[in-house]
C-alpha cells in the first residue's frame, strides 16, 4: 500500500530511542542515579522486575547500532541524552567522561552520515535533583536551563535539532498522577503543578540555548491524540472535549497562545497550578519545530464501565488500538487550531510479540502497522499539514519503561541473553521503503 506513497523528496526518514530505554552503563564513567534507576530498584514497579543497569548495553555497543543505522540507510537518528551521565548530581561539575560519550556517538553518526536529532530529557531526572523537590520545585527548571545552555554551546552545531522534552504530559501525569512511572507519586495537585515547571523548564531553556546558539533548530516534543466521544450523548462529547483540553491544549495553549485551556484549568479547580508572573512570556518562546509522538486516540465514555474503542483494525503488544486515521486527524486539527512551525512525527510504532524463528522474526503486522500510518501521515500533508519527517519508534526492542523488557517496539530484536541484534522483517522493509523513497532525491 506503500508503494503509491511518494512524500518531498527531503522528507526526513529515521528511527528513535531514548538513552535510559538502551544504554545501560547505569554507573559507568562517573554517570549518576536517575529517577528511573531508584524506581526499578523497587522490582514490584516494574512488570518483570528489571531495570536499566544492562538494557541494550548501548553504551558500549554505540558503533554496531549506528552501523546498524547506516545498513537500513536512515536520513536521521533520534535519541536523548541522560543528564545525570554529564552532570551526574543535576547540578554543579560537568563530568566530561559522559559528554565525550555522546561525542563518541556523534561521530560515528557523521562518519555514516546520518543527522542527530537529540533530545534534551526523555524521563531521567538526576536523583540528586529529586532530592531535592524534583520537578515539583521550580528550581528544577532553572537547572535545566542550565543543563541545556551547556549542551547547545557545545554539540549545537552538531545537532540537526534540539528538543527540550519528551512528552511532558507522561512526566507529570504518569510521575505523578497514578505512579506508573518515576518518580511514582499519586497526587494529582502536584501531577498539575509539576506539568506548569515541566513547561517553564521548556521556554527558560529555549531562551538559553538561543542566547548560546541561534543557529541551532529548537523545539519540544509532545505526546498527543484525538479524542473521540464512545456515543453521541452530551456527556460523552462534553468528556472527549474535556480529554482534549486537558492533554493536548494544556501543553500546547501555554506554547503557542500564552495561556492555558480554560476549560481544563476550570477541571482542575483547586488543583490548579501557582503560576507567577511573566511565566508566559517565557514558555511562550517561537519554536523551529515541533515534535509529534502518536500512537492511538483517546476514546471518551462516560458510562460505567466505560466503554472500549471498536478496534476494528486490531489492538497492539500494550493492548493500544490500532488507529492510523487518528493521525491524520490530529494532524489537520492541530493545523487547524494553531500556527504550527514544521511538524516531526519523532515518534510513531508498535509492540509486538516478536520471536525468533530459524534466525528471523516475520513481524509482518508491524509492517502494516507503519504503513497504515504513513499513508494517514500523508493524508494530513494531503491536507496541508507541514511535516517535514517521521521517526520510527523504535530502532530496537528496548527497556519499555514499567513494562520491562517484555513489550518490543524494536524493528531490530534484540536478544538480551547474547545482545545480539537481528534486523526484523520490519527493518528490511523500512529499508527497501527509505531506498525508494530516496530514488527520487536523485531523480529530483
Ligand atoms: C512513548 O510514550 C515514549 O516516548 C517511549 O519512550 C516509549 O517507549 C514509547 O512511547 C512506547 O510506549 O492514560 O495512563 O493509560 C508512550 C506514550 C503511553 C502516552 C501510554 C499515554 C497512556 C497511559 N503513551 N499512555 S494511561
Amino acid at each position: 500500500m506503500t508503494d503509491s506513497i511518494q512524500f518531498s523528496p527531503d522528507f526526513t526518514w529515521g528511527v528513535a530511542t531514548s538513552a535510559f530505554q538502551i544504554e545501560g552503563a547505569s554507573t559507568a564513567d562517573g554517570k549518576g542515579p536517575s529517577i528511573w534507576d531508584t524506581f526499578c530498584r523497587n522490582p514490584a514497579n516494574i512488570k518483570d522486575a528489571s531495570n536499566g543497569d544492562v538494557a541494550c548495553d548501548h553504551y558500549h555497543r554505540y558503533r554496531e547500532d549506528v552501523g546498524i543505522m547506516a545498513g537500513l540507510g536512515v536520513d536521521a537518528y533520534r535519541f536523548s541524552m541522560a543528564w545525570a551521565r554529564v552532570q551526574p548530581t543535576g547540578k554543579g561539575a560537568w563530568n566530561e567522561k559522559g559528554f565525550d560519550f555522546y561525542s563518541r556517538l556523534l561521530d560515528a553518526l557523521e562518519e555514516k552520515g546520518i543527522a542527530a536529532h537529540l533530545t534534551l530529557y526523555h524521563w531521567d531526572l538526576p536523583q540528586g535533583l529529586q532530592d531535592e523537590g524534583g520537578w515539583l520545585s521550580r528550581d528544577t527548571a532553572y537547572r535545566f536551563a542550565d543543563y541545556a545552555r551547556e549542551v547547545a554551546r557545545r554539540f549545537g552545531n552538531r545537532l540537526a535539532s534540539i528538543a527540550t522534552h519528551n512528552e511532558p504530559w507522561c512526566t507529570a501525569n504518569l510521575g505523578y498522577g497514578n505512579a506508573q512511572f518515576a518518580p511514582g507519586v499519586t497526587d494529582a495537585k502536584q501531577a498539575v503543578q509539576v506539568s506548569h515547571h515541566l513547561l517553564l523548564s521548556h521556554g527558560l531553556a529555549m531562551q538559553a540555548m538561543r542566547a548560546e546558539n541561534p543557529k541551532a533548530a529548537l523545539g519540544i516534543v509532545l505526546n498527543q491524540w484525538t479524542s473521540d466521544p464512545a456515543t453521541d450523548s452530551a456527556a460523552d462529547r462534553a468528556l472527549a472535549e474535556l480529554e482534549w483540553a486537558r492533554s493536548v491544549q494544556w501543553f500546547m495553549d501555554p506554547i503557542f497562545k500564552g495561556r492555558y485551556p480554560e476549560l481544563a484549568l476550570r477541571a482542575h479547580g483547586a488543583n490548579a497550578p501557582t503560576v507567577f508572573d511573566g511565566d508566559f512570556d517565557i514558555i511562550r518562546q517561537p519554536l523551529d519545530f515541533l515534535g509529534v509522538n502518536y500512537y492511538f486516540r483517546h476514546y471518551a465514555s462516560a458510562e460505567t464501565p466505560p466503554r472500549t474503542a471498536p478496534a476494528a483494525l486490531g489492538v497492539t503488544d500494550m493492548g493500544w488500538e490500532i488507529y492510523p486515521q487518528g493521525l491524520t486527524e490530529l494532524l489537520v486539527k492541530l493545523n487547524g487550531e494553531y500556527t504550527l512551525p514544521p511538524i516531526y512525527i519523532t515518534e510513531n510504532g508498535m509492540a509486538a510479540p516478536d520471536s525468533v524463528e530459524q534466525g528471523q522474526v516475520t513481524d509482518t503486522i508491524r509492517i502494516r502497522y507503519v504503513q497504515q500510518h504513513l499513508a494517514a501521515l500523508q493524508a494530513a500533508i494531503n491536507q496541508g499539514v507541514d511535516v517535514r519527517g517521521y521517526f520510527l519508534w523504535s530502532l530496537m526492542d528496548n527497556f519499555e519503561w514499567n513494562s520491562g523488557y517484555a513489550k518490543r517496539f524494536g524493528i531490530v530484536y534484540v536478544d538480551y541473553a547474547t545482545q545480539q541484534r537481528i534486523p526484523k522483517a520490519s527493518a528490511l522493509w523500512y529499508r527497501d521503503f527509505v531506498a525508494a523513497q530516496h530514488l527520487q532525491r536523485r531523480a529530483a
